[in-house]
This record gives C-alpha cells, structure tokens and sequence, in this order.
C-alpha cells in the first residue's frame, strides 16, 4: 500500500461534537493504524494471513470491551468512543475491525452482561489484554439469517452437559482460546456457553479460499460430544434474546466502522483526483468526477450524521435495536457504493494493492452480509415502522 496519509473528512465539522476524550482516543488508534498495520495490511490480505501478534497491542490500546467496566479489564468509556475506535480500525480493513467487534461485542458482552461472577472474573481481564481470543458460534451451515432454527444442540449429563452440532463462518475461530456456543437444550431453549479450546471433541477447521476479509480469519466450530461443564453455562440468559443482544452491540460498531472504510474511499479518492493528469488536467477537474466525489462526501456527511446521534442514544440506553439495524445497513451501503465509484475514479490504479480501494470493496461485501444481511436488516425497519412481521 501507497504511504497512509489519510484525513478523515468533516464536512460538517462534527468533530466540534466530539469532546477532547473523544478525539484523543482516536488520535491514539490512528497513530497505532499508521505505524502498525498500514504498512502491512496489503500484505497479510494478499497472502491471506491473520496478524495474530497484533492482539495483544490491540488489548493495550483499549480497543477490545471499551465500554465494559475497568473493574473487569474494560475501558469504561462511552459508545462514541468505541464508534471512533472501530471507525478508526475499519477505515484500515475490515477484517481488523472484525477481530476488535468480535472480541468486544461478542463475546466480552456476553461474558459481562449474561455470565456469572466467576465467568467476569475469570475470563473478562485475560479477553481485555488481548492474552485471550476469542469467537461467536451462533451461524450454523443451514442456520443463518435465521438464528432460531440452530440445530446444534446440548443435553444434560449431571455437573456438566454434552454439546454436539457445528458452526459455521466464524471469525477468528482458529486462532481462538475460547468460543462463545449458542445451542438448544432439552426443552429447545437457546442457551450460552464458553467452550474453550483444548477440550475433548471441539474442533476449529479454518475455512479457506475467500475473497474477502483476507487478513481476518474465519472458520468452524465443530462440536463431538464435548463435555462442558454447566459452570460454562451463561446463568443470565435464555433464548434468542441472547445472542441477538450481542449483536446489538457489534452492529453498532460495524455501523461506525463500516463509514469508516468509505471515508477511507473518499480520502482516497479526493487525492489522487487532484493528483491524476488526463487531457492535461487533473482529473477533478471534470464534472463527472466531481459529480462522483460531491456525492460520496454527502452520504458521508449524512452516515456521520446518523451515527453521531445514534451514539448520544446509545450513551442514554435509550437506541433501539431497530435503529441500530437502519445505521448498520446504511453504512454498509453508502460504503460498498463509495468503493465502487473510489475505485472507478483510481482507474487501473484502484485494482491494485497500492491504494486500499479494492480491498476495502471485496471486505464490503462480507460486512454487508455479516451481522446481519442488508435484506434482513431492511425488514427490521420494515417491521418496526409497519408492525407486520415480514420475514417468515
Ligand atoms: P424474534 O422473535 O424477532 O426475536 C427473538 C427475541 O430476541 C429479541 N430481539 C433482540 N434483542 C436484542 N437485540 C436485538 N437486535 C434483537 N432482535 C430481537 C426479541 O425481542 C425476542 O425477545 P423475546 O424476549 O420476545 O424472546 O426472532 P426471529 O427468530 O423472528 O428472528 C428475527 C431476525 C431475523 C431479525 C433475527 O434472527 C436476525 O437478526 N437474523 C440475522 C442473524 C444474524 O445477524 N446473525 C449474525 C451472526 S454473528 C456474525 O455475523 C458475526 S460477524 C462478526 C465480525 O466478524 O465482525
Ligand atoms: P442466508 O441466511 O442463507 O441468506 C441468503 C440470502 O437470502 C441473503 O441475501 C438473505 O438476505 C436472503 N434472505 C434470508 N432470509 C430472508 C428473508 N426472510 N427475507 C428476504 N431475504 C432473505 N456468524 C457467526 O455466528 N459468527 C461469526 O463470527 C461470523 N463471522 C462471519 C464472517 C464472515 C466473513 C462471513 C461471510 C460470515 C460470518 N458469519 C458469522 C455468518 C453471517 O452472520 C451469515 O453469513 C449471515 O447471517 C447470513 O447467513 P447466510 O450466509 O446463511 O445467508
């Protein structure tokens, strides 16, 4: 990749809206970004590798758990600042963005908000550093967009349970000491468990050959008669509320992380315009382009907008997981959208490794359908404005 000189675009100047916290910590990850991964992260998506020894200097920089208390490793801070650390990663890739939401959202959440005391205690601190990794199992290879019709499953065997069933796409499942497993009990109840690695009958096969989210790793996870005990076992959750409230947490950071890449995109874009010579002005100089790049910076300017608000909401506890669902799936698309015009603006340039542009396009295309697909997404506005449930 060319040298990162990346500007985050304000048209709006919304970093008046930030406070001096805000705009510290993103300062903060986007050094670590400029020094740490821009100068790699072209590789490790060509060669298909998951840059495993930058866990632990993401767990020092806070971006794993930021907004779970202190006292159990946490950063203890609001939802902006974890929309501006997960901004700030994507605008990277999305696959780092991945490891950080999967690892704060999915399963330190779980652990924090459905586990026991001893659970928080025991694995909260070493998720936090980055001494631990870990991964979500809810998708099975015939349960996706559908969550509830999992057919992995547990039955009761005295101080512990048996698990059997496998997951399917999940990131970092490989590299993983632990796995959050969501599976049916007796009575077809979901219910939430920490299965962790070394234990008999659980395997993680990676899964190979994808064109996308190449520096994040994505697996199974397999499950053969495991034996796990029922102090595993979340005691605060039943149901698909469960899992589903996690990924309220993680789509709201998809949703910051998402605009992020566009804004990379434009960033992109917007310089290498002004730089490019044909017919012997810069290419900005012609409408088409401005047209093109007007447009990129006013769905930014309204993502920012939307995602700025949908923080404060979140800081009140007062966001609805519909109105997460909304900013997930319009930043998702305003971001594929703004690839594929970043990209036509680069010319041949923007198929190479040399600008992020195509890797931030074919990552897109996983994160428009992870968390959620963006139809999926669209009938949960649907129903919530109509009260007619449309999915089934
Ligand atoms: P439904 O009957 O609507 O809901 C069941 C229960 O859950 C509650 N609920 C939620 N709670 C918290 N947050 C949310 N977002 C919630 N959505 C629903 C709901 O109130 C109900 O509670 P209760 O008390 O009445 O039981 O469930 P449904 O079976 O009709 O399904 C609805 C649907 C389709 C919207 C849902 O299942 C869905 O969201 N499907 C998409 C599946 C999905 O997003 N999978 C993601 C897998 S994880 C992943 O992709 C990680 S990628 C990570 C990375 O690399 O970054
Ligand atoms: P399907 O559900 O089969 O959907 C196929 C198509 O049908 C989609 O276009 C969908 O929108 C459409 N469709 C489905 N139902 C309806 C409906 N009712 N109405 C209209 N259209 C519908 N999962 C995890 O649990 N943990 C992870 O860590 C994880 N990481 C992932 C990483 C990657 C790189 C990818 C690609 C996926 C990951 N997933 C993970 C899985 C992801 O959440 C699912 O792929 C996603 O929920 C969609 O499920 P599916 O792929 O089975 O598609």
């Amino acid at each position: 990749m060319a040298q990162d000189l990346y500007q985050h675009p304000d048209y709006y100047l919304l970093d008046e809206l930030l406070s001096d916290e805000h705009k510290l910590i993103r300062d903060t990850v986007r050094t670590w970004i400029k020094k740490e991964v821009s100068p790699n992260i072209e590789k490790w998506a060509q060669e298909n590798t998951f840059p495993k020894h930058l866990v632990p200097q993401m767990g020092e920089l806070g971006l794993f758990g930021p907004t779970i208390p202190p006292e159990y490793g946490g950063g203890g801070l609001d939802y902006i600042s974890y929309g501006v650390m997960m901004q700030e990663v994507e605008r990277c890739d999305s696959g780092m963005r991945s490891t950080a939401s999967v690892q704060g959202s999915l399963v330190m959440y779980p652990i924090y908000a459905y586990g026991s005391e001893e659970q928080k205690r025991k694995f909260l601190p070493k998720l936090s550093s980055g001494e631990y990794l870990g991964c979500f199992g809810l998708t099975e290879p015939d349960s996706g967009s559908d969550p509830g019709s999992m057919i992995t499953n547990i039955k009761d065997a005295g101080d512990h349970v048996i698990l059997n069933g496998a997951k399917m796409w999940i990131s970092n499942s490989p590299y993983s000491d632990i796995a959050v497993v969501w599976a049916k009990d007796e009575q077809d109840i979901i219910r939430g468990m920490i299965v962790e690695r070394g234990m008999e009958g659980f395997s993680t096969p990676e899964i190979h050959g994808k064109w996308s989210l190449r520096a994040s790793c994505t697996g199974e996870l397999v499950f053969d008669n495991v034996k796990v005990p029922k102090e595993n076992i979340f005691p605060h959750v039943q149901g698909l509320k469960g899992p589903l409230g996690c990924l309220s947490k993680a789509r709201y950071g998809i949703a910051w992380g998402a605009l992020g890449a566009a804004m990379d995109c434009y960033d992109s874009a917007l310089r290498y315009s002004l730089e490019r010579k044909q017919f012997g002005k810069p290419i900005a100089s012609f409408q088409l382009q401005q047209k093109k790049l007007s447009e990129m910076i006013t769905e930014i300017t309204k993502g920012q907008l939307l995602l700025w608000r949908l923080g404060v909401l979140m800081n009140e506890n007062r966001a609805t997981p519909a109105q997460i669902s909304m900013a997930k799936r319009n930043s998702c698309e305003v971001a594929l959208n703004i690839a594929r015009e970043a990209r036509q603006i680069h010319g041949g340039m923007g198929i190479t490794g040399e600008y992020s542009i195509m890797r931030h396009q074919m990552n897109l295309e996983s994160v428009v359908t992870y968390e959620g697909t963006h139809d999926i997404h669209l009938l949960i506005t649907g129903f919530d404005i109509t009260g007619i449930n449309a999915f089934k």
